[in-house]
């Protein structure tokens, strides 16, 4: 279960955590009607920071944007702002912080748009999100028998609460046949994406990860791992990805806010690879790490620090 934080924001103002209700009326209850983000704070050497908050931010203005949100009441920096001072006042050094905007309660019916448009932003303690060993482990997973919401369905690039029963299928299948999660494949066939991750395959020390074209969410941590394979030397290819390369790759690895750079060591019960993460997955994940801890420089400045004095220079 979740653990309480004393305050939430809406609107401007901190709440109690307790007060951060809504009608059982309220739009995006019953229609979906909701854009949010999952931000992480890392608790770094030089003191808390926010992992890539403005791109997280404007992701999330872009959602709002797809669905006619119209003007939300703040600007992009006013967010990020919120999310900062969200942290800071509940007191945490690492927390995931979730911001969501959504159509409020007012109007019935599926037409939204005399809805109010209700902003907040909790936060709390995460861990390890596809378990405790997932990092150095790596997780076992199943080729959903669900298929991605397609292009003309539901735009994946929006990051809404809709989208999620999509995933809560793929999920729920996943963990009923005793997988940690799956894998999503696009209306074509070819591989998508994890219910709340996107995937990375290597092979021939070729690194691939599927095209937005195939309903992917245009993660920032994907963004991230791209940007790092870069510097690093790795070639990478954003193509599509039939399924059969699952079972025949050397790597496979999760990146997610959430799940950060996972492992995974079988699909539909097939080793990947040795069975274990490989050395570029370690190598990537050990970058990525390095940077979300401060051990390594900032050099794509995607560290947000939090003002705390903490966050003194170490
Ligand atoms: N695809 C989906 C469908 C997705 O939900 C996420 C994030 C990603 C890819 C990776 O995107 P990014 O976080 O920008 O690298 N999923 C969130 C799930 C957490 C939850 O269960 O809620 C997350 O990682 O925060």
């Amino acid at each position: 279960m979740i653990k309480p934080t004393e305050k939430i924001w809406h609107n401007g103002r901190l709440i109690p955590w307790d007060e951060a209700k809504v009608h059982v009326l309220a739009h995006a209850l019953h229609y979906g009607t909701s854009v949010f983000e999952g931000i992480r704070c890392y608790d770094t050497r030089n003191g808390p920071a926010m992992f890539r908050l403005r791109e997280h931010v404007r992701r999330m203005f872009e959602s709002a944007k797809i669905y006619r949100f119209g003007d939300i009441g703040f600007t992009q920096e006013e967010f990020a702002q919120a999310c900062v001072d969200v942290s800071v006042v509940n007191g945490m050094s690492s927390c995931y912080v979730r911001p969501i905007v959504f159509r409020g309660y007012g109007d019935v019916g599926v037409r939204s748009l005399n809805n109010p448009i209700e902003c907040y932003i909790a936060c709390w303690e995460w861990g390890r999100y596809l378990g405790a060993e997932a990092l150095e482990q790596g997780v076992d997973v199943c080729v959903s028998s669900w298929t991605r919401i397609a292009p003309n369905t539901l735009p994946a690039i929006a990051k809404v609460a809709a989208n999620y029963m999509n995933s809560q299928l793929i999920l729920m299948e996943a963990n009923q046949h005793g997988y940690t999660e799956g894998i999503a494949l696009d209306t074509q066939g070819y591989v998508s994406e994890g219910s709340g991750e996107n995937v990375f395959l290597i092979r021939d020390g070729i690194i691939y990860t599927p095209p937005l074209g195939t309903s992917v969410l245009p993660g920032i941590t994907r963004d991230a791992i791209i940007c790092i394979a870069g510097e690093l030397g790795y070639p990478l290819r954003e193509q599509a990805i039939p399924r059969e390369w699952l079972y025949i790759a050397d790597e496979l690895f999760f990146t997610g806010t959430a799940a950060e750079v996972t492992p995974i060591r079988s699909v539909d019960r097939i080793a990947v690879g040795a069975g274990r993460r490989g050395p570029i997955t370690e190598h990537l994940q050990s970058e990525f790490l390095a940077i979300t801890s401060g051990d390594a420089a900032d050099r794509f400045g995607w560290l947000s620090y939090l003002p705390t004095p903490a966050a003194a220079v170490a």
